[in-house]
C-alpha cells in the first residue's frame, strides 16, 4: 500500500500498524460530545487503554474509601500508568492535602485528581515559528516517529497557509528519503534531498539556501534515528544544528525531541541525554493511540522541564495536534460511560 507510514525505514514494527480500536472516526459519543472536533474524538479513542488502566482502577479504589491503603494503591496505579514515581508521589501528597481540607466524596476526589494532573501538565506551549523563516528539527531514536511527524506537521502548517519545505537529513537509508518524499508529495510541500549516505549537514545547507531563494516560511528537518549513546552520531546532529543556525541566523529554531509514548519512562532517560547534547525546545509525544502508557506525558512535564508541544495519536495527517493539557486530562480522566 502507499501509506507513507509503512515501516519503510526498517524501524521496528511495534503496534504502529494498528489503528486504534473503537470509533476512530471520532464522532463524539454521548452527551459529552456537543461539538467535539474529530481529532478530540480520535484522541479519546486513542487514549482508551491508558484511561482504562488508570481511571477504571482509580474508580475502583475510590469506591473503597480513603485510608492509608488507598493512597498506597493509588500511587502504585499512577506509577503503573507511567506517570513516574516522582510525579505519583507529588500527586498523592497534593491529594492528601486536599482531603485534609475537606474533599472526600469519590466524585470530589476524582475531580481533584484530574485538577491536580491538569495543573501538573502546565500551560499549552505553542511552536514558535515567527518571524519567518523558521526551522523545526526533529530528533529521536529510530522508529520514534520523526518522519511521520515531519509529514504530519508539514501537512498541518501547509493547511494553515504557510509555505513549507522539508529536508531529508536522514540520509542513512534510501528508504527513509523516499518515505519523507511520499509524505511531502501528499502534503503538497517541497522537499530537499540528497543521495543516501550524503552528509546530513550538506542537505541542511542546501535546504537553507532554498528557504531563502523560495521564500519559505517553515523548514522541517527530518533526521536519522540514532542511539543517543553514540557520540559520533550526536556530533553529526550538533553539526547539522550549527549549519542551520549559521545559514539562517535570524530564524527561530524549534528542536523537537520525538518520543514514542510506548517507551514510557525510558523515553525520559533518552530525553535527558538528547537535552544534554542539543538545545531541545520541546517534546513531540507520538503513538498515544494504542498505548497504556499515555500517563508518561505527566512525568515528562514534571520531570524534564521541557514542554510537550505536539502529540501524535495515529498515522493520518490529522493525527498530530498541539498539546492541550486540559483536553488531554479530560480525555484521560472522564470515563467512557459517564461523560462529565
Ligand atoms: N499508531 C501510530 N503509529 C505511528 C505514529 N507515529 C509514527 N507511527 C508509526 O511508527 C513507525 C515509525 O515511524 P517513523 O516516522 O518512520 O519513525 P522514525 O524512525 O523516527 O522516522 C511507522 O510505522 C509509523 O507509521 C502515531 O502517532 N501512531
Ligand atoms: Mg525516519
Amino acid at each position: 500500500m502507499g501509506s507513507p507510514g509503512d515501516p519503510a525505514d526498517g524501524s521496528p514494527a511495534g503496534p504502529a500498524g494498528g489503528s486504534p480500536a473503537g470509533p476512530a472516526g471520532g464522532s463524539p459519543a454521548g452527551p459529552a460530545g456537543g461539538s467535539l472536533p474529530g481529532w478530540l474524538g480520535r484522541l479519546r479513542a486513542g487514549l482508551a487503554r491508558t484511561r482504562q488502566s488508570l481511571t477504571a482502577r482509580v474508580d475502583d479504589l475510590l469506591g473503597r474509601g480513603v485510608d492509608e491503603r488507598f493512597y498506597e494503591e493509588l500511587e502504585e496505579t499512577l506509577v503503573q500508568a507511567d506517570l513516574g514515581v516522582r510525579t505519583a508521589t507529588t500527586v498523592i501528597a497534593r491529594l492528601r492535602a486536599r482531603v485534609r481540607s475537606g474533599a472526600v466524596s469519590p466524585d470530589a476526589l476524582r475531580l481533584e485528581l484530574r485538577a491536580i494532573v491538569t495543573a501538573a501538565l502546565g500551560e499549552p506551549a505553542a511552536l514558535v515559528l515567527t518571524p519567518p523563516p523558521a526551522a523545526v528539527i526533529l530528533l529521536g531514536t529510530n522508529g520514534s516517529g520523526k518522519t511521520t511527524t515531519a509529514g504530519k506537521l508539514a501537512a498541518r502548517l501547509r493547511g494553515e497557509g504557510r509555505k513549507v519545505l522539508v529536508a531529508a537529513a536522514d540520509t542513512f537509508r534510501a528508504a527513509a528519503i523516499d518515505q519523507l518524499g511520499i509524505w511531502a508529495a501528499r502534503a503538497g510541500v517541497e522537499v530537499i534531498q540528497h543521495q543516501a549516505g550524503a552528509d546530513p549537514a550538506a542537505v541542511v545547507y542546501d535546504a537553507a539556501q532554498a528557504v531563502r531563494a523560495r521564500h519559505i516560511d517553515v523548514l522541517i528537518v527530518d533526521t536519522a534515528g540514532r542511539l543517543h549513546t553514540k557520540t559520533n552520531l550526536m556530533a553529526e546532529l550538533t553539526k547539522l544544528d550549527r549549519v542551520l543556525r549559521r545559514e539562517l541566523p535570524a530564524a527561530p529554531v524549534e528542536v523537537l525531541l520525538v518520543l514514542d509514548a510506548n517507551t514510557g519512562q525510558n523515553g525520559i532517560a533518552q530525553a535527558r541525554q538528547f537535552k544534554a547534547a542539543l538545545p531541545v525546545t520541546g517534546i513531540v509525544l507520538t503513538k498515544l493511540d494504542g498505548t497504556a502508557r499515555g500517563g508518561v506525558v505527566v512525568a515528562i512535564a514534571e520531570d524534564l522541564g521541557l514542554p510537550v508541544k505536539l502529540i501524535g495519536f495515529g498515522e493520518g495527517p490529522d493525527d498530530l495536534q498541539p498539546f492541550d493539557p486540559r483536553a488531554f486530562a479530560e480525555a484521560l480522566f472522564v470515563p467512557d460511560a459517564r461523560p462529565a
